[in-house]
């Protein structure tokens, strides 16, 4: 089924939730639907990528657990480089447990993760509980959630009924779900993002069972809006040039969609 394409500036007008708005906005402002996925474990070393790359993405993905020297300071400089250069950024938490603790999760402990994170995810398997908690404090904070539809990685369970449940989950907690991380489209709902990591040029996976596709193939064949990016760009010998060459096969593929 071939459907005329709605553009991001497009779909950001129909978004009524702020956070998709904002970023359907800066992608189409930025040319650019690359997220960096920054899985590095120093403070230091994650800003410093943080400012070469961040004139090329729409986002950047953080692990913040993995670092060793994370504090107050290196939030307040993220929060000023995602403004300089116009991203929004994505703690890639995953929250998976029951309403109660997973806002205690996300409002305390050492991250504070509410506090400076635009978007962050949820797994859908406590059930909808898990919206409800994170949604308690996200949604008076003008964040949002993205669901867990599908993974990557080799053997995933998240496929089936489980990806429609989550669909459905989306649907109804639409005040604070924003979109999905997944494989594919899931929906023809124009306000919901879909985006998808497990992208690399020329890569096939990795020796824990992460699978790869190309930009290409996840925007044009998938349909994905947002391809999710960390070692393609990372371990390159030049982070800075690649990821322009990512920026723009993610770019180039999603106009040839709307030109279609
Ligand atoms: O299904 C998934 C979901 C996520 S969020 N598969 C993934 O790989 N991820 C994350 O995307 C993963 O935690 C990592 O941070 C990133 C992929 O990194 P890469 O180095 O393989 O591109």
């Amino acid at each position: 089924k071939q459907k005329k394409m709605l553009t991001y500036q497009q779909r950001a007008a129909l978004c009524t939730h702020p956070v998709a708005k904002r970023l359907f906005t800066i992608m189409h402002e930025k040319r650019s639907n690359l997220a960096f996925s920054v899985d590095v474990t120093s403070a230091t070393q994650l800003l410093q990528f943080a400012d070469d790359i961040g004139p090329y993405i729409c986002l950047l993905k953080t692990h913040v657990d993995i670092l060793e020297d994370f504090s107050q300071d290196f939030v307040t400089r993220l929060q000023a480089t995602a403004k300089k250069h116009n991203f929004l950024i994505f703690e890639d938490r995953k929250f998976a447990d029951i309403g109660q603790t997973v806002l205690k999760q996300y409002i305390s402990g050492l991250y504070r993760i509410c506090d400076w994170a635009h978007i962050v995810n949820a797994h859908i398997v406590p059930g909808p509980g898990v919206i409800h908690g994170l949604s308690k404090v996200g949604v008076p904070k003008e964040r949002g959630c993205l669901l867990i539809g599908q993974m990557s990685s080799q053997g995933s369970l998240a496929t089936g009924e489980y990806t429609t449940a989550a669909v459905k989950m989306a649907e109804e907690n639409s005040n604070f779900v924003m979109g999905f991380i997944c494989q594919g489209s899931l929906t023809d709902d124009p306000r919901f993002i879909h985006m998808a990591p497990g992208v690399q040029l020329g890569g096939s996976g990795d020796q824990l069972g992460q699978q790869y596709n190309s930009p290409a193939q996840m925007v044009t064949e998938k349909r994905v809006d947002v391809i999710i990016v960390g070692r393609g760009i990372l371990n390159a010998e030049d982070p800075v040039a690649t990821a322009k060459l990512y920026q723009h096969a993610g770019f180039e593929a999603y106009e040839n969609l709307s030109n279609n």
